[in-house]
């Protein structure tokens, strides 16, 4: 039995703390917490192998973590990933099935018998993949495999859009005006439409990354645009649920990465600003955010460590919200995963995210992984370089001729590609990171640039090119960006270069 699990029964029996206060002292109630949590407390004991169920860069990152933890590593490789760098650094690599997917990396039963094989105390599912599958952490567990990342309730919860926005509210973070569960019908639809006011988005509520999502700006497109979002959303995700918010015109996507361990300790590690996507893809990443005032980062923050702990939740997370044009936020979605871009906290908080990530699962305690308060300082930024076309975004595989990554003072890459190498067709385009970390957002424009300029990759196509004229955009340099950013970005080049 999992101890986080045990944890979150016991404790939705006891009466809540509030109301113990009534009939006893506080320090009754103190010494009967303690008693209470020793009682609860996992004997520490720290894995001594673990699977690293993904591949790529974050597969190497895991890597590194376990490296300096001195914990051995087991790498799952495809047929298509046998001269990966994630196969050379582990300890032990058991290849697990042909190049594609279905068949290798989200093979649950290959992958639990990889585990099983190789005899490990637990698994880290890095990103996408089968990093928010709640059936995969549970057969993990069943198998006495710690799963490195929350109790699978809490994933399943999240995963549903409206439940984790409910759950949101009732807790006290903001949300956004919309409607309260999943819309029966667009008859349903209109009303909470006309109640929250045009414009609306309908959104899948087993969704995420923009698929099943409309935009609706009056009652006459409405019927269509629902009928639209629920073919849409039960194609993609066997499940047609909808819910409404109303519409943010132009909003910053903002999110707040926090850290849990198994006694309810909650921290939040500041934000990080996302709002340069493209197609739902994001392009770059920094912390913080040019918008953030010190008050609304601290405010924030202590709801997300309140609501989180009494949610249960833990490892790492990442909470999501929309920021409009007042600078109010709206949480919309949490992420129970490290993410792509968790390098930019770690650069400006010092806090290595991967190992927290293990040590929480373990059973450690907050102050014993971060030895101290949390103090962000200067700036970071990260470009993700996919092997995809400038221009028309479209994947780009095939063998690296040159790589130059480059180095210097504040300047991070994390990569698994390599001189050589070859890029596969059949994963996630996204070859490397560019991390760069500056006294102040000036300083890490600048060095970031001279870090693109000085990053050689022949042979295939990367977005390079494209993170070059970013950096050098006048907007982007004044720190005025919005999620409609690249848009308007590429539209300016089309109208300048004779090219396009
Ligand atoms: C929104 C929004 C505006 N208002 N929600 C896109 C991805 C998903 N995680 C949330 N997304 C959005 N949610 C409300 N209430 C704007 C976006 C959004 C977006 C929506 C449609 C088309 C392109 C978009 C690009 C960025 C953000």
């Amino acid at each position: 039995m999992p101890y986080a699990q045990r944890h979150r029964k016991q404790r939705k029996g006891n009466p809540g703390r509030a109301k113990r206060a009534i009939f006893v002292s506080a320090t009754a109630v103190a010494n009967a917490s303690i008693a209470a949590t020793l009682a609860k407390a996992p004997a520490l004991r720290m894995f001594k192998k673990i699977l690293i169920a993904n591949r790529g860069e974050i597969a190497l990152r895991v890597i590194c973590a376990c490296k300096e933890l001195g914990i051995r590593t087991v790498a799952i490789y495809s047929e298509a990933d046998r001269n990966s760098l994630h196969v050379r650094f582990a300890d032990e690599a058991i290849c697990i099935g042909p190049p594609q997917l279905n068949q290798s990396y989200l093979n649950i039963p290959a992958v639990i018998s990889a585990a099983e094989i190789a005899n490990v105390d637990a698994i880290h599912p890095g990103y996408g993949l089968l990093a928010e599958n709640a059936n995969f952490a549970e057969v993990s567990e069943t198998c006495n495999i710690k799963f490195i990342g929350p109790p699978p309730e809490i994933t399943r919860l999240m995963g549903e859009k409206e439940k984790a926005r409910a759950a949101m509210k009732k807790a006290g973070v903001p949300i956004l005006p919309g409607s309260e569960g999943i819309l029966a019908g667009d008859g349903e639809a209109l009303e909470w439409a006309k109640h929250v006011g045009f414009p609306v988005i309908i959104k899948a509520s087993a969704g995420g990354g923009g698929r099943g999502m409309r935009i609706v700006r009056n009652e006459e497109e409405l019927p269509a645009l629902f009928k639209a979002a629920q073919s849409e959303a039960a194609a993609s995700f066997g499940n047609g649920d909808l819910y409404m918010e109303k519409f943010v015109e132009r909003p910053r996507h903002i999110e707040f990465q926090i850290l849990a361990d198994q006694y309810g300790n909650v921290v939040s590690l500041g934000e990080r600003e996302c709002s340069i996507q493209r197609r739902h893809q994001k392009l770059l990443e920094e912390s913080p955010s040019t918008q953030m005032t010190a008050e609304l980062r601290e405010n924030i923050g202590q709801i997300l460590s309140r609501t989180l702990s009494d949610i249960g939740y833990v490892n790492a997370g990442t909470i999501e919200f929309l920021m409009d044009e007042e600078r109010r936020l709206y949480f919309i979605e949490m992420n129970t995963r490290i993410q792509v871009e968790h390098p930019v906290t770690e650069m400006v908080t010092d806090v290595d995210l991967v190992k927290s990530q293990i040590l929480l699962a373990a059973g450690e305690r907050m102050e014993d992984v971060l030895h101290g308060p949390i103090v962000a300082r200067g700036h970071a930024i990260e470009c993700r370089i996919n092997a995809e076309h400038p221009e028309k975004f479209t994947p780009s595989a095939g063998r690296i001729t040159a790589f130059n990554p480059p180095g210097g003072t504040g300047v991070r890459i994390d990569t698994a590609a390599y001189a050589e190498g070859v890029i596969p067709p059949y994963y996630d385009s996204l070859i490397a990171k560019l991390i760069v970390r500056g006294k102040d957002r000036s300083e890490a424009v600048s060095r970031m640039s001279r870090a693109l300029e000085m990053f050689i990759v022949e042979g295939i196509y990367t977005t390079i090119p494209l993170h070059r004229r970013i950096l050098a955009d006048p907007d982007f340099r004044e720190g005025k960006v919005d999620t409609t950013f690249i848009e308007r970005f590429l539209a300016k080049k089309d109208k300048t270069s004779p090219a396009a």
